[in-house]
């Protein structure tokens, strides 16, 4: 195994991913895929960062957030595509859908059930354990499936198990519009632990350290050490699903005027509370106010931008444009075939 990066392969499946899901959602606000669209944005890092280290026979179970890894794993982005049109030649007939992707020859399977990709790749562990293989399985989740029974119940059989198995659970904390520590108990590192888990946290905007991270659970599970719970942190871009009205809001400058407009008034006026304590109550809710806007918005990173000020500018410039080529040459085709058929 390497023991430095390829920063290019890396920069180049992230825009890859990229560029095929700003294609889906294209078609997506077109009208010509139904139903709610979760992406990956945010998440590439995280992605390319763990699947760069996947062999051959290695399987895979992912959530909805399902085309980042289905693209960085190599299933061809046109059939992906045409799943999503409902093409009776897609990846799955036209059946599926994004939350429901499935590839037997990569070895990829995604679920709309969440917490599911737990359990599943405990399945396929267990099946190279028992063959004696040097396989290793992954499951992707978000935060908010760690509250899930079925994943508890993973955690623990591929502890006592020592099943090669690495656990991605991808940290935006949010569960739509749930904040995570509003629900979590123990916290994500202490309850893996507490169940007898490596568990490792790691910023998984930044694909480099993600690779690091991920290298040694996969180097770990080859060798018969059992499973690793890795935390990488990423921002959700789009909100829960394309469209999120929520996050809209939050990048709408008027709602921070019509929040800030009533304090403002509230010192103004002449009744209530020395106007000392009413200061204070209004600098207090300001302070509320900002806090969830950084947290909902500025702190966020993009993977890609990150990666990239890595790379020296007419490299990045090279990879980024292969991928557009590849990635428009394989929307255009399926596509196209769609509208005729
Ligand atoms: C078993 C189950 N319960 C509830 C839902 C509805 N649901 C869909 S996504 C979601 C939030 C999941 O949050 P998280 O795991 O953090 O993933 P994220 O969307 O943040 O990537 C919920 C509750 C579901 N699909 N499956
Ligand atoms: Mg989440």
């Amino acid at each position: 195994m390497a023991d430095q990066p390829d920063l290019e392969q890396l920069y180049l499946q992230m825009c890859r991913v990229r560029l095929a899901e700003e294609a889906i959602a294209g078609l997506w606000r077109d009208g010509r895929i139904s139903g709610e669209m979760h992406l990956g944005a945010g998440e590439e890092g995280a992605v390319v960062g763990v699947l760069a280290h996947l062999e051959p026979g290695d399987r895979l179970s992912v959530d909805y957030r399902s085309t980042p890894p289905f693209v960085a794993r190599g299933v061809p982005v046109d059939a992906i595509v045409r799943e999503l049109l409902g093409d009776p030649d897609g990846l799955d007939g036209g059946s599926a859908g994004h939350m429901h992707l499935l590839s037997r020859e990569h070895l990829v399977a995604s679920t709309g059930i969440v917490g599911a990709p737990a359990p599943v790749a405990c399945g396929f562990a267990l099946s190279a354990q028992q063959e004696h293989r040097r396989r290793v399985a992954f499951a992707f989740f978000g935060d908010g499936a760690v509250n899930e029974g079925m994943v508890m119940e993973s955690l623990n059989l591929a502890a006592v198990w020592r099943l090669p198995v690495v656990f991605v659970c991808k940290d935006n904390r949010w569960a739509v519009t749930t904040r995570s520590r509003d629900v979590l108990g123990g916290g994500l590192v202490r309850r893996a632990r507490g169940l007898g888990l490596r568990a490792v946290r790691v910023d998984g905007r930044d694909a480099v350290a993600v690779w690091r991270a991920a290298g040694r659970a996969v180097r770990r599970a080859r060798r018969g050490g059992g499973p690793t719970f890795l935390i990488a942190r990423v921002d959700r871009l789009e909100g829960h699903f394309l469209g999120d009205p929520l996050v809209r809001v939050a990048n709408d400058a008027r709602v921070l005027r019509s929040e800030t407009a009533p304090l403002l008034e509230a010192v103004r006026h002449p009744d209530g509370a020395a106007l000392a304590s009413r200061l204070r109550a209004v600098l207090g809710v300001g302070r509320t106010i900002a806090a969830a806007r950084l947290d909902g918005l500025h702190r966020r990173r993009d993977p890609l931008d990150l990666l990239r000020s890595r790379l020296p500018a007419d490299v990045a410039a090279a990879v980024e444009q292969s991928a557009r080529d590849e990635i428009r040459a394989a929307v255009a085709a399926a596509t196209e075939e769609a509208t005729r058929a």
